[in-house]
């Protein structure tokens, strides 16, 4: 009798560009990896919206406060598509978020940082949701079928989260000498922190080398991380703000600008959970999911209502 070479299988999936699908076979150190990224960037979207809904009461015009409202409830969405993403290899919802609310999963460093002013809202529109798409545009072709799926309408409503970041920055760096050093100084404080959005450096990043082999990530930390600085000194260009490197410089040779690395010590700091706002954000993760104990228990009874009428019919 032949047997059935299942990872040959895979791999000619691979090879062949071919995604992997929930019910297909696949090694389990791949399924563990895309259950560890997935948790935690649906996690990220997760706390992501704790940051900037703490300015929704706050917006400066009724347009404002509308659009971050919607900005903000994206968000939700990209962390239910997620989570949905992540059950799907075979992890419970409930596994996840017990994880994500004793401490125990990662979410994106950069979360972990407060928003002073409006032009913080700006800054994390510009900075933090154009790093996400910088990182997320590749996650669009990752080799397991839902996450890239999920990714592609995560893409196209993180560039409209985008341009809302840039038009505040636009406005307020056109503004009166006030908001113009309003802007200067969100950038100050965010610049670094969206450069460890990427993760560490290549030779320190512990899961490149199995995520790129299978296809989860197409690019390296330190590429995706060199594409981000090449394509913001532009738009800080045009706003007239300065990126606050003194080492930042055009580099003719690689095409691309040199620049000066995060202090690596600060965002293993933060990811340990002793940045400025870690205990904070999961205080508050904690407080909105008991309090919204009673929805899930209305929603699964009434799901078992449904279900137990239809079983009768
Ligand atoms: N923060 O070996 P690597 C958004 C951890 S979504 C915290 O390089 P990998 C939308 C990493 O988990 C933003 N931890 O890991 C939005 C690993 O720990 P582990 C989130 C970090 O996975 C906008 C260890 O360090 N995006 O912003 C960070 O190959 C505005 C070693 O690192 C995603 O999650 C970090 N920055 O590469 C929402 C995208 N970096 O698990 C609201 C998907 C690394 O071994 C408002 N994820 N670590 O214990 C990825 O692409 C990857 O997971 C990376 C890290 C690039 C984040």
């Amino acid at each position: 009798m032949s047997t059935i070479d299942f990872e040959a299988i895979f791999e000619a999936k691979l090879a062949n560009n071919e995604f992997i699908e929930p019910k297909d076979w696949m090694p389990e150190n791949y399924r563990k990896h895309l259950i560890r990224q997935v948790s935690q960037h649906a996690h990220s979207e997760i706390v992501g919206m704790l940051p900037e809904g703490n300015w929704i009461s706050r917006a400066p015009s009724l347009r404002a406060k509308l659009v971050l409202l919607a900005k903000v409830q994206d968000e939700g969405g990209h962390g239910l598509y997620l989570y949905t993403a992540a059950e799907s290899l075979g992890v419970s919802r409930d596994e996840m978020l017990e994880a994500l609310h004793t401490g125990k999963a990662k979410y994106s460093s950069i979360f972990n940082y407060p928003t002073l002013t409006w032009a913080d809202i700006g800054a994390i529109g510009w900075l933090v949701d154009g790093a996400a798409i910088m990182n997320q545009v590749m996650l669009q072709r990752s080799s397991y079928g839902p996450y890239s799926r999920a990714m592609v309408r995560i893409c196209k409503e993180e560039s409209f989260h985008q341009r809302q970041g840039y038009e505040i920055m636009t406005r307020m760096a056109f503004g009166t000498p006030d908001q113009k050093e309003m802007a200067q100084d969100a950038l100050n404080r965010w610049w670094y922190p969206s450069l460890m959005m990427f993760g560490p450096p290549d030779a320190e990043s512990p899961n490149s080398e199995n995520a790129l082999k299978w296809r989860i990530k197409r690019e390296s930390n330190d590429h995706l991380r060199q594409r981000f600085v090449d394509q913001t000194v532009v738009q800080a260009e045009y706003l007239n703000i300065s990126i606050p490197d003194k080492n930042l410089k055009w580099n003719e040779s690689k095409k691309g600008y040199d620049f000066s690395p995060p202090n690596w010590e600060e965002f293993k700091n933060v990811v340990k959970g002793n940045g400025i706002c870690n205990k904070e954000r999961l205080e508050a993760r904690n407080k909105a999911h008991n309090e919204g104990a009673w929805v899930r228990e209305a929603a699964a009874a009434y799901a078992k209502k449904q279900n137990q009428l239809s079983t009768a019919a």
